[in-house]
């Protein structure tokens, strides 16, 4: 089991509760459980075996919190955090989403006014109740109603973001493949089509029996509540309110329960027209004849398809985009793979960098990429350097570069932040000296249409800049992207020769879908990459790829996947060339 997960969750879900509780987030105990909960991610080892003794000596362990995981580990549950949970509801946490509202501020909204979820403070604004409390004001409640509008503004809250869905769908995958009996276990839904939010997470599971499968979901850390037990699928909800729907099916009807629940819905629909052309039915049990009931095909997706006259359709495309069509005529999109480098990588040189230059690389070549550019931050955002740790990085990647040889041709790159006008970090020298330069913006999100555009296409026509990172600068469910006249964009792309970033973290996925879409048919350059501040978080590529798949790009505009001295050259066309002038 995923002790070490668990164990993460339970500490951010302590700082955050406690951190509400005091009304605080510079708490002396707020930052105890951060940093207890940073130092344990960096361990390699399974804590599942440690006793209290041994978790106190890994740095930033007290006594206590040893404790609560001992807790944790042998009972499922920590009193405090329960407690803490009953104290502080799913309600009252949400409200920690509204922008300028800290801590401090809700527990004052709390104990003054009774105010315990969205709908509560939204009566409050409305009825001009937070604008006479002391230390608000008039100029506080028109912050606040921005704000609100602007949550509203992100579609409805209850959508899982994927950075949130994700990691928690394999984790139960994995918990529901430890249970005996169990053949399969998966993520089905929007998840596995890899929608950058979710209503629910489906999972599948084979199994001979179901009971035994049923009995280990529910009893799980993550569930909060039960919703629903049948026979053969149990909902519930997790801590953070995130519905999962689990079904158990027949191993022999595994292939149509994936199709049948992966969707979408669309996607379903037109399958199931086809199939009765044919007088077959599809359901999650089978394709079958619709007289007589014979089973036609229902172990495997690929067995499905074929029987429908159909190539297997990756579950990234299945959004009725005539992707059923192009199954037909065998003219899917070709998939995204061979991806040979990453061109935004962070180490321990970055403020918010967490792994060293020497372990990054290692895992580069461990992956196989044959170019890599190291894009620390430069000091226009919180996280950035000076020039001279920038020269000092330079001197170690020159020397590193003469150990690996031919094997991975490293890059001294530089992430530059974008500034309100679309000025840049550094004079153009400095700039130039770079082997790789991109540029994103990390502030100002506030501005208009017109001055966001103007920003970012001026940042192109610098010379030194080859990619821009996170477009949108959108977090997820978090921040909205900003506001951008993409097709300005992209014509300015075309023009500067400027490539553009598809960025694997999960809070980001930027470019979005939609952006890329619009982006597909032009002349421009994409480039998957992993925006890794951690080693272990070069494999975002992949998330990356998914979602340029899901858009529909063609790969040969995919500079990741091009062979080494393509890639090479386009990588240093800007600054390498003209550094060498
Ligand atoms: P979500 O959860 O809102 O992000 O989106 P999905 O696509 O995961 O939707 P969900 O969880 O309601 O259902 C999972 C899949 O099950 C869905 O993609 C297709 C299938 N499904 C559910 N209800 C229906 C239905 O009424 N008709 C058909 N054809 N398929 C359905
Ligand atoms: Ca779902
Ligand atoms: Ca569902
Ligand atoms: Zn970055």
């Amino acid at each position: 089991m995923d002790s070490k997960q668990d164990i993460l969750d339970m500490l951010k879900d302590l700082a955050e509760l406690t951190m509400l509780e005091e009304g605080d987030p510079q708490s002396f105990r707020v930052r105890a459980y951060e940093s207890a909960a940073q130092n344990i991610a960096a361990q390699a080892n399974d804590l599942g075996t440690l006793s209290v003794k041994e978790l106190t000596k890994i740095e930033g362990i007290g006594k206590s919190t040893a404790e609560k995981i001992r807790e944790l580990l042998e009972t499922g549950k920590v009193g405090k955090l329960e407690a803490l949970r009953e104290k502080h509801p799913r309600s009252v946490v949400a409200l920690l989403k509204i922008q300028g509202l800290g801590p401090k501020a809700l527990k004052k909204l709390r104990a003054e006014l009774g105010i315990a979820s969205m709908d509560d403070f939204r009566k409050a604004l409305a009825d001009h109740k937070v604008r006479d409390l002391k230390g608000f004001g008039a100029k506080s409640e028109e912050k606040f109603i921005e704000a609100l509008k602007r949550l509203d503004a992100q579609g409805p809250l209850e959508r899982a973001p994927i950075s949130v869905a994700l990691p928690l769908a394999k984790r139960i995958v994995t918990r529901m493949l430890e249970i005996p009996g169990v053949s399969h276990a998966s993520y089905a839904g929007s998840l596995r089509r890899f929608s950058e939010t979710v209503g629910d997470i489906d999972i599948i599971v084979a199994a001979e029996s179901a009971a035994p499968v049923m009995e280990g979901f529910v009893a799980m850390g993550v569930v909060e509540s039960v919703l629903a037990r049948g026979e053969g699928k149990t909902s519930i909800l997790t801590h953070r309110g995130t519905q999962v729907d689990l079904r158990v099916v027949a191993h022999h009807q595994l292939g149509a329960a994936m199709l049948y629940f992966t969707g979408s819905k669309g996607h379903n629909i037109k399958l199931r027209m086809r199939a009765l052309t044919k007088g077959w039915t599809l359901n999650e049990y089978a394709l079958s004849e619709v007289e007589g009931g014979k089973v036609i095909a229902s172990e495997t997706e690929e067995k499905i398809y074929d029987a429908l006259g159909l190539a297997w359709i990756p579950p990234v495309l299945r959004e009725d985009q005539g992707e059923i069509e192009a199954a037909e005529k065998r003219s899917l999109p070709r998939p995204i793979s061979g991806i040979f480098g990453d061109f935004h990588v962070h180490t321990t040189v970055s403020g918010d960098g967490r792994s060293t230059l020497e372990d990054v690389v290692l895992q580069a070549k461990a992956r196989g990429y044959t170019v890599m550019a190291i894009t620390d931050h430069a000091e226009g955002t919180l996280s950035g350097v000076g020039r001279e740790t920038f020269l000092d990085q330079r001197a170690k990647i020159a020397a590193m570069k003469k150990e690996l040889g031919d094997s991975l041709a490293l890059l001294h790159g530089v992430e530059l932040n974008i500034g309100a006008h679309g000025e840049l970090d550094y004079d153009p020298e400095f700039r130039a000296s770079f082997d790789f330069c991109l540029a994103s913006v990390h502030d100002h999100f506030e501005l208009d249409r017109a001055a966001q555009t103007k920003r970012v296409v001026t940042a192109m026509q610098d010379p030194s800049v080859t990619m821009i990172g996170h477009l949108s600068a959108r977090m997820i469910g978090g921040r909205p992207p900003i506001d951008l006249d993409l097709d300005a964009i992209f014509e300015a792309a075309e023009k500067t020769n400027t490539a553009l970033e598809v960025n694997g973290a999960l809070p980001r996925l930027d470019l979005s879908v939609e952006a890329l879409r619009r982006a597909r048919d032009r002349k421009i350059t994409f480039v998957l990459t992993s925006d890794a501040h951690h080693a272990t978080e070069l494999e975002r590529v992949e998330n990356a790829a998914k979602n340029a798949e899901r858009a529909w790009i063609d790969p040969a505009k995919v500079a990741s996947t091009w062979d080494k001295k393509k890639l090479l050259k386009w990588a240093t066309a800007k600054n390498g060339a003209s550094r060498k002038g």
